[in-house]
């Protein structure tokens, strides 16, 4: 492996979702080799000291008619009902219920008990004026083994939510696969296993034809980038692995997956929309340097093209090939055919949004922005513009949804039972005006969903880090509105800031 594939790994500890994880699993290094520039108090929950944006000028901007307001949530953060009505186990549930793996030895078992409460979460959505809700489907409630005949309890579940969606004017947005693999394919090889993409096909397939008549969006699979480089590389999620030779060919099998499912679904009949889901994240030189350039194009190869350039391209970037090399197990195990299959047309993109990154000569990352209480986070709005111009630049104009963005925050109800997040406030005005910007200078934005609905089950940092526009007490399980969910509201019903 190259010095600069080394470093460049190094460095990623800190940049992935939930990175703290590492740290907190013997990787501390990697995270302490990233500089901050800054720290703010509160993880930049407080208002932030350096606005993007002025919300004075950004008073009066107006979205799109129709613009898709929505939030986002996933299966295994906020079902819970973990052995109900026929689930099966998934790799979370395994990797959660190992000692040491999550923080405080949180589970997602009962999470914000969303299967037993969503008549009440539909209507919590409805009073924010949601227009979109995006959820997952959990493949082993469809599938216990993550195969055969699916169960039509699962199933019906989802067609309750979808048809209490509908009834309160939400428009569903159904995610596949949000990282909660049967345990039984994992048992089987998991994504190193050719099979499990065929596998996926078929569980999607079953879903297409249960709710494809209620379902106008699909979603296939949530940021491949996740699973490879934290279920992977650095095995702070599941299924717990470290190993960078399997990680690539896991790129591979979860973009054929991807392929094969946008292929189910036209085969099926079924009308809706469908697109992959990435978390991309805009790369950058950390100084004026040639080095720094060139680095800078490798990572993004790796964080950026590798998922959109085999999609919308049907060809993985030649960098990143080369820098796999030729004996790796992913340039070994791509077939002829398979990029085609990976670069079927789709009808949109989603587009999940967090964090820059800033790539020095030598393949390290320093940080250049305030972080958020998830380290991995710089708080940098001209970010969202500048990937989102971008895609739209480099892939032409496919249609865009955002389906994550947000921030997490020390959130506590105060003596009078509110939730202050104020910080969340100036985050959200933020991104908002630079998706605004984006809509304004040509990207083809039709949507833009919160991370998250409700405060969850956040992977390895377990239910400490809270991403809510509604707070979750977990012990009562009741719901409050945080001061940013009553903001979005406002901004829903006035379609703009
Ligand atoms: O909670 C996650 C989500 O599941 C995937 N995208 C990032 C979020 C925040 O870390």
């Amino acid at each position: 492996m190259s010095l600069l594939t080394r470093r460049r790994l190094l460095r990623r500890a800190a940049l992935s979702a939930t990175a703290a994880g590492a740290a907190r699993t013997g990787l501390a290094g990697a995270t302490a080799a990233t500089t901050a520039a800054s720290t703010v108090a509160l993880g930049g929950c407080d208002s932030p000291p350096e606005r993007a944006t002025d919300p004075e000028q950004d008073r009066g901007l107006r979205f799109p008619d129709g613009f898709g307001w929505g939030a986002a949530t996933s299966a295994y953060q906020i079902e819970g009902a973990a052995k109900e009505d026929g689930r099966g186990e998934s790799v979370w549930d395994t990797f959660s219920h190992t000692p040491g793996r999550i923080r405080n030895g949180d589970t997602g078992d009962v999470a914000a008990d969303h299967y037993h409460r969503y008549a009440q979460d539909l209507d919590l959505m409805r009073d924010l004026g949601l227009r979109s809700y995006r959820f997952s489907v959990s493949w082993p409630r469809i599938q216990a083994d993550g195969s055969g005949r699916p169960n039509q309890r699962g199933l019906d579940f989802y067609r309750r939510l979808v048809d209490g969606l509908h009834e309160r004017g939400i428009a569903p947005m159904a995610t596949l696969f949000h990282w909660d693999l049967p345990q039984a394919l994992q048992d089987a090889g998991g994504w190193e296993n050719r099979d499990t993409a065929e596998r996926f096909a078929e569980y999607a397939d079953a879903v297409f034809r249960a709710l494809g008549d209620q379902v106008p969006v699909w979603l296939t699979v949530n940021e491949p980038k996740t699973v490879v480089q934290n279920g992977y590389i650095w095995g702070h999620h599941a299924p717990g692995f470290q190993d960078e030779d399997a990680a690539y060919l896991v790129a591979h099998h979860l973009q054929l997956a991807h392929g094969l499912a946008v292929r189910a679904l036209r085969a099926s009949g079924v009308t809706g929309r469908i697109g992959p889901a990435l978390n991309l994240h805009p790369c950058y030189p950390a100084d004026d340097t040639a080095e720094a350039a060139a680095a800078t194009r490798l990572y993004d190869g790796y964080e950026n093209r590798l998922y959109l350039d085999s999609i919308f391209k049907g060809a993985y970037p030649q960098d990143v090939l080369d820098d796999r090399g030729p004996d790796s197990r992913m340039v070994r195990g791509v077939r002829d055919g398979d990029l085609k299959i990976i670069s079927s047309p789709v009808d949109l993109l989603a587009v999940q949004y967090y964090t820059p990154i800033y790539v020095t000569g030598d393949g390290s990352t320093v940080r250049k922005w305030p972080t958020s209480e998830a380290e991995w986070q710089q708080i940098y709005p001209d970010g969202m513009y500048d990937i989102l111009t971008r895609v739209t630049r480099d892939y032409g104009r496919v249609p865009i949804t955002i389906t994550e963005n947000g921030l997490p925050c020390p959130d506590v109800p105060g003596a009078d039972g509110n939730v202050d997040d104020a910080g969340r406030v100036s985050f959200l005005r933020d991104h908002f005006a630079a998706a605004h910007r984006a809509i304004r200078d040509g990207v083809p934005l039709e949507s833009y969903h919160v991370w998250s609905l409700l405060d969850n089950f956040e992977w390895a940092e377990g239910y400490e880090q809270r991403w809510g526009l509604v707070y979750v007490d977990y012990p009562s399980q009741r719901r409050v509105l945080k001061r940013s969910a009553h903001w979005y509201r406002d901004v829903i019903r006035r379609n703009g800031l």
